[in-house]
């Protein structure tokens, strides 16, 4: 057992998070990570407010443990899913993209726990003064929508800057990657990737499979041109938004071009056509198991790194 103050803030049994990926982590997939011990989070993505409020009643019914929804704040549907997470008395809320600044009030006032996603050391900062009651700092190496520093820097950085618990995500698929975190100063982590190949996720199983053939160079980002770089697998797709963006296409042309692409690379696994946002750490995924397979090797894997790391310490007299 890992036990760190994650686990009592969230009721969790294992500091481990799974990113609310858009399209992807459906009520299937988030509540066997619950089930398992960690926290499973809903893919609020672009949904209506319809849609994600299924999605809760549905995991609902499939467990009674603590699990949380993402809302990025760029989603026109953001206001309104807020609402839903309030009415519904979601346990927790994740959110990305943007600064949700004035929303933490409103779902503090709920009972809700509150933990935006930051890529920046400012925003953290900002975010701990106005309320969050934990924060992950996600770095670069992250599938989906990123900032520009990278974990190993990014995590330390905003661990000094605040004394609310940090969650580091970003490059991080194993124990090794979780002990890691925990040397750095996190309470725990969040992962995603690695959740996209476990069993219970629905997406197409080519998603998969790209996931597990993926090696260490394997994704790619685009869209920076435009203010919104976003990770995904190098694919036909992604190769080409890159050259429109360097051929100045306009940013209507670009976001037509994209548009749908997620549901097209999650529901229909179109290679050709699709945008598979992985992280750098597809490269560490090599199989497809159940989630609380993946969380129980994790958790193990990081218990002996970290006794393995103790042992290396020897006191000053001793040769
Ligand atoms: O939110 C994410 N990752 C995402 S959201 C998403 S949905 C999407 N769908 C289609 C196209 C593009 C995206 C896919 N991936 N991660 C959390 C995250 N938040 N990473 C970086 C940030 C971030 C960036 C800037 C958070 C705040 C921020 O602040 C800007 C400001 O206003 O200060």
């Amino acid at each position: 057992m890992i036990h760190t103050r994650l686990c009592d803030l969230l009721n969790i049994r294992h500091p481990i998070l799974q990113g609310g990926m858009a399209w992807v982590a459906t009520a299937e997939l988030s509540a066997a990570v619950s089930e398992a011990g960690g926290l499973g989070i809903l893919g609020g993505g672009n949904a209506p407010p319809d849609y994600v409020r299924d999605q809760i009643r549905q995991l609902r019914r499939l467990t009674d443990k603590p699990f949380g929804v993402n809302i990025p704040l760029f989603s026109e549907y953001a206001d309104a899913v807020i609402d839903v997470c309030i009415e519904e008395r979601v346990p927790v809320v994740t959110t990305g993209a943007g600064n949700p600044g004035p929303a933490i009030k409103r779902l503090k006032e709920a009972g809700i726990i509150v933990i935006p996603v930051v890529a920046s050391v400012a925003l953290a900062r900002r975010l701990e003064k106005a309320g969050a009651d934990a924060i992950i700092a996600e770095g670069m190496e992250s599938g989906g929508h990123i900032g520009d520093v990278a974990t190993l820097p990014l995590v330390p950085q905003v661990v000094s800057a605040v004394d609310i618990p940090v969650i580091a995500a970003g490059g991080i698929a194993d124990g090794r990657g979780l002990a890691a975190a925990l040397a750095l100063g996190a309470v725990g982590v969040q992962m995603g990737t690695r959740f996209i190949c476990a069993e219970e996720c629905t997406v197409h199983p080519e998603y998969k499979r790209r996931i597990i053939e993926a090696g260490d160079r394997s994704t790619m980002v685009s869209g920076a041109a435009l203010g919104h770089p976003v990770r995904s697998l190098r694919n036909p797709l992604s190769r080409k938004f890159v050259e429109l963006e360097q051929k100045g296409a306009s940013e209507a042309e670009i976001i037509a071009f994209g548009t749908g692409a997620l549901r097209r690379a999650a529901r229909e696994g179109d290679w050709e056509n699709g945008t598979f946002m992985a992280g750098q750490s597809a490269g560490l995924v090599n199989d497809i198991k159940p989630a609380r397979q993946i969380i129980e090797d994790i958790i193990a894997e990081a218990e002996q790194v970290l006794r393995y790391c103790v042992n290396l310490i020897r006191d000053s007299q001793d040769s």
